[in-house]
């Protein structure tokens, strides 16, 4: 049966400190996706973008709890509605593919897909993102997503922000080299698992994303993939708003992709949704990063070279 991908994009730059995110989706849609999934043998199904209110007419420090997040409400808001497409979208036995927007957005996908399964995720990203507003020393929620979805910190009261079907057993970050203090206190405590830059360079990128697979597949239905595109080196993906040197190749990303789509063609637990976020038009060069999303989204839905 053909699987159908059905493209939600979230334009939404409330998580970030830099503006020009919210035009991730049209810069992803305009480099080809639709028809780069389709050249994968899927149908792509475009549903648009969610609203999104423009953030000059917001507070930003509305609802902002103990501690400080950016934004807090509008986070919710577009949480909540992009939580109801993915998980309607997964309940019609169809893919999601949310754009970003910020990593913030993460907070809704998870949710989402996490309603009605025990899931795993595989976090692909220079950064943790594992802040709490208590802990954050920027306040900008897209520190924050896997915190939030885990229901740690001050989001351990917000429903709308928690994954129920996820487990940090499940959960696996790759590529991590910019982790904050507190942060990397909270990490070194919980049950994620992390395969820094450090981890990559000594064993190669394969085994370890073998590994992260096996950790975010392990008993469960299906697993999330979260690619924040800071996750390669600016050098090739410049168009994102948090650079940190140092990141994966070109290659090595696809690399990753690939062995994605193998691990969801082996059927044991399958690819249940995905996430394109952080790509930021305004800092990118001819819309590179935003052809190297839709590449490395093809990548994982199983293209072949041959
Ligand atoms: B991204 C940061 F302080 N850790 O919390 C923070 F360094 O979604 C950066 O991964 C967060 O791009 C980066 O603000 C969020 C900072
Ligand atoms: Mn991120
Ligand atoms: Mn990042
Ligand atoms: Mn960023």
């Amino acid at each position: 049966m053909t699987r159908t991908v059905r493209i939600i994009g979230a334009p939404t730059d409330y998580g970030a400190n830099r503006r020009g995110v919210d035009m991730g989706p049209s810069a992803i849609r305009y480099a080809g996706l639709a028809d780069a999934v389709e050249r994968t043998g899927a149908n792509a199904a475009d549903a648009g973008d969610l609203f999104v209110a423009r953030a000059e007419e917001r507070d930003p420090d509305a609802e902002a709890p103990a501690g400080d997040a950016k934004f807090l409400r509008e986070v919710e808001e577009v949480s909540e509605r992009l939580a109801e497409e993915v998980a309607e979208t997964v309940a019609d036995g169809e893919l999601p593919l949310a754009l970003g927007g910020d990593h913030s957005i993460a907070i809704g996908t998870l949710a989402g897909t996490g309603r009605d399964a025990e899931i795993g995720a595989v976090w692909f990203d220079a950064h943790g993102d594992f802040n709490t507003p208590e802990t954050s020393p920027s306040g900008n929620v897209h520190g924050m997503p896997l915190a939030a979805a885990l229901g740690r910190g001050a989001f351990a009261d917000r429903e709308w922000a928690q994954s129920e079907g996820l487990r940090e057993e499940n959960v696996a970050i790759v590529g991590l080299r910019s982790v904050d203090g507190a942060e990397r206190e909270a990490l070194r405590e919980s049950a994620v698992t992390v395969y820094t830059m450090s981890d990559i360079d000594a064993r190669g990128l394969t085994p370890v994303v073998e590994d992260a697979l096996d950790v975010a597949t392990d008993g469960v239905e299906g697993f999330h993939v979260s690619l924040d595109l800071d996750w390669l080196d600016p050098g090739e993906a410049p168009g994102v708003g948090t650079p940190i040197r140092g990141g994966v190749s070109y290659r090595e990303a696809h690399a990753a992709m690939e062995r994605v789509a193998a691990r969801d063609a082996a059927g044991d637990a399958v690819l249940r949704s995905m996430e394109l976020v952080e790509v930021n038009p305004i800092l990118d060069e001819h819309n590179e990063t935003a052809e190297l999303a839709t590449e490395l989204a093809a990548s994982a839905l199983g293209k072949r070279i041959l």
